[in-house]
C-alpha cells in the first residue's frame, strides 16, 4: 500500500497524484487507541506543503478537469465511489486503526456512507435547474435572464477525528461534483483513510491536483497555513465550535465563503406516550454509538416523570451490556476514545459531575482492560441524574459516551430546558403521540429533530446546525449553494 499505513514507513501528503513527504522531515506520531501505541508516523505540512497542494489544485481547476464535461466527471465520481467499495477491507482496516471503533460499526456507517457521498452528490448536481426568468422591456422584445452554476474554486476541506472518512467525503464528494478542486487537510488523530483515499483517485483517473491532501495540526501548522492561503476560495469545516471561530477569523481576510458544521449539546425528550422499547434502543445508539463520539449524539436526556425510574433502569442495564473489545470481534460494540487527550477531557467532567453531586447511574470511571489493552484509551459508559440544569455537565459539549437524565413535567418544561443552550445542532423525539411529535419538533431550535429515531439520513436534506452548532446547511441541494456561485447571463432579445 503506497500510503503507508504501517508500521514502517509513514503516513505523506498526497499533492498532485503523489504521496510526498515534507521538506523539513517534521513528523508526529499516530496511535491506536486500542493499545495506545504509536502505529505510524506522519509527515506534517508546513507552509511550502501547504502552497504546493494549493498550486496543484488551482493548476487542476484550470486545466482539463475545469473544461470537463459534466457527464465525464459524474462518471468518475460514480468510479470512485465503486473504488472504495472495491477496496472496502483496507478502508475498514485503516479507519479502525485510526479510531479504534468496532469493525460492526464501521462497515455499516463510516465506509458505506464515505463511498456514498459521491454517487449521491453526483446525482443531485445532474438533476437540479437553475432558475430563468423573462424580463419585459420597454421595446417589447423582452430579455432572457437565465442561471449558471459555476464551482466556487479550490476548497479547502477541514475534517474532524470521529467520523473521518464519512465527514470528509461528504464534503469532498459535493465539492468535486460541482467542479471544484480541494485541499484536505484531515485531523491529525485519523490520517489514514483520506490518505488511502488519495490511492483511488489515482486508480480511478482522477486528474493530478483535483484531490490533495496535506497533514499536520491547526494552529501554526497545516491546517492554519491553509485557511491563510490567499489562493484558497472558500472554506468548509467540521470541528469545534472554537475551532471554528477561529478559522471566520482567517477566512474574513480576502472575503472567503465558509460553511461549518460545528459542535452540539443535544436534547433527547422521552414523553411517556413513546414506545420505551424504541426510546430505549434509540437512546443507547445516540449516547453511546462510536463511544459517544459523535456530533449528534445525545448528552442531555430529558424524560417525563412517569416513566423516569423505569427508563433510567432500563437505560443502565442495556449500557452496561456493552461489550469493550478489538475492532475485529464480531461481539464488540464499544471502543476507546480516539485520544488521550479526549479521554482526558472526558473524563475531567466525569470528576466534574461527581464534585457536583450527581447520582452516578452506572459507570463514572476507566474500565479495567486486559493486559494487552491497558494502555488503550478505554473508558467506561457513564449515566448520571440528579446535576442542576447549571451544571457545566449539561451545558457543555462533552464528546464522550455519557449522558445526564432529568425529569420533566410538562411539554413546554421539556422543551425549555432542551433549548436552554447555546447549542442548536439535533435533537430526538420519542413519543408515539405524532401530534405531539409534530409540534414538539417545530419548537427545538436545531438544524435536525428525529422523531422515533437516531441518525437516520436522507442525504438528499438540509443538515447542519442552528445558534453555535454551524453555519449554513449542506446536503441534496443545500451543498450546491455552498460548493458553487450562480452567474445570471441575461441576455437582451
Ligand atoms: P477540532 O475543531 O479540534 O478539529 C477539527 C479539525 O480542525 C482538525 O483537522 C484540526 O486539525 C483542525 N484545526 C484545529 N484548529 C485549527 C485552526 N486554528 N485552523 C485550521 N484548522 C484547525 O475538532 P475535533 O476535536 O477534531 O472534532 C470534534 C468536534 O467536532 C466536536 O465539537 C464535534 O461536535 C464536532 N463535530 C461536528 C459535526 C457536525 O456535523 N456538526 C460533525 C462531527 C464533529
Ligand atoms: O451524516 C452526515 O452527513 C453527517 N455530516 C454526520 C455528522 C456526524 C457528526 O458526528
Amino acid at each position: 500500500m503506497q500510503t503507508k499505513v504501517n508500521k514502517q514507513e509513514a503516513i505523506c501528503h498526497f499533492i498532485n497524484g503523489e504521496f510526498v513527504g515534507s521538506a523539513s522531515g517534521k513528523m508526529f506520531d499516530t496511535y491506536n487507541p486500542v493499545t495506545g501505541e504509536v502505529y505510524a508516523q506522519v509527515h506534517e505540512a508546513g507552509r511550502e506543503e501547504v502552497d504546493a497542494a494549493v498550486r496543484a489544485a488551482s493548476d487542476a481547476l484550470k486545466g482539463v478537469w475545469g473544461e470537463m464535461p459534466l457527464e465525464k466527471r459524474l462518471a468518475l465520481l460514480y468510479k470512485l465511489a465503486d473504488g472504495i467499495n472495491a477496496r472496502f477491507d483496507d478502508f475498514l482496516q485503516a479507519e479502525c486503526l485510526d479510531t479504534g471503533k468496532p469493525y460492526s460499526l464501521a462497515s455499516h456507517i463510516d465506509i458505506p456512507r464515505g463511498a456514498a457521498n459521491f454517487k449521491v452528490f453526483a446525482d443531485v448536481i445532474k438533476n437540479v435547474a437553475t432558475e430563468s426568468f423573462m424580463l419585459e422591456t420597454p421595446d417589447g422584445a423582452g430579455a432572457l435572464n437565465y442561471a449558471l452554476r459555476v464551482p466556487k474554486g479550490v476548497v479547502a476541506v477541514i475534517s474532524p477525528w470521529n467520523l473521518p472518512l464519512l465527514l470528509m467525503t461528504w464534503k469532498v464528494g459535493p465539492a468535486l461534483a460541482c467542479g471544484n478542486t480541494v485541499v484536505v487537510k484531515p485531523s491529525e488523530e485519523t490520517p489514514a483513510t483520506t490518505t488511502l483515499l488519495g490511492e483511488v483517485m489515482n486508480e480511478v483517473g482522477i486528474l493530478p491536483g483535483v484531490f490533495n491532501v496535506i497533514h499536520g495540526f491547526g494552529p501554526d501548522s497545516a491546517g492554519e497555513f491553509l485557511t491563510q492561503h490567499k489562493d484558497i476560495d472558500a472554506i468548509t469545516f467540521t470541528g469545534e465550535t472554537a475551532t471554528g471561530t477561529a478559522i471566520m477569523r482567517e477566512a474574513a481576510v480576502g472575503m472567503r465563503d465558509v460553511s461549518f458544521e460545528l459542535g452540539g449539546k443535544n436534547a433527547g425528550l422521552v414523553f411517556a406516550d413513546c414506545d420505551m422499547d424504541k426510546a430505549i434502543e434509540g437512546t443507547m445508539r445516540s449516547a453511546f454509538a462510536n463511544c459517544g463520539q459523535v456530533c449528534l449524539g445525545t448528552e442531555r436526556v430529558y424524560v417525563e416523570r412517569s416513566i423516569f425510574d423505569e427508563f433510567v433502569s432500563r437505560l443502565k442495564t442495556e449500557a452496561e451490556k456493552l461489550k469493550p473489545g478489538l475492532p475485529e470481534n464480531k461481539d464488540t460494540n464499544f471502543g476507546p476514545m480516539v485520544s488521550i487527550q479526549q479521554r482526558d477531557k472526558v473524563i475531567s467532567y466525569y470528576e466534574k459531575a461527581q464534585q457536583e453531586g450527581a447520582t452516578i447511574v452506572t459507570g463514572g470511571g476507566i474500565p479495567e482492560m486486559p493486559e494487552e489493552f491497558s494502555k488503550g484509551f478505554w473508558i467506561e459508559p457513564t449515566i448520571w441524574t440528579d446535576l442542576p440544569e447549571s451544571s457545566a455537565v449539561i451545558q457543555e459539549e462533552i464528546f464522550g459516551p455519557c449522558c445526564h437524565i432529568q425529569p420533566f413535567d410538562s411539554e413546554e418544561e421539556a422543551i425549555r430546558m432542551a433549548n436552554d443552550t447555546d447549542y442548536g445542532l439535533a435533537t430526538a423525539i420519542w413519543t408515539e403521540n405524532t401530534t405531539r411529535a409534530h409540534r414538539v419538533a417545530a419548537k427545538i431550535e436545531v438544524g435536525i429533530a428525529w422523531v422515533n429515531c437516531w441518525f437516520l439520513r436522507d442525504l438528499r436534506t438540509p443538515f447542519g446546525g442552528s445558534k453555535q452548532s454551524g453555519i449554513g446547511r449542506e446536503g441534496g441541494v443545500h451543498s450546491l449553494e455552498f460548493y458553487t456561485e450562480m452567474r445570471n447571463v441575461c441576455v437582451k432579445l
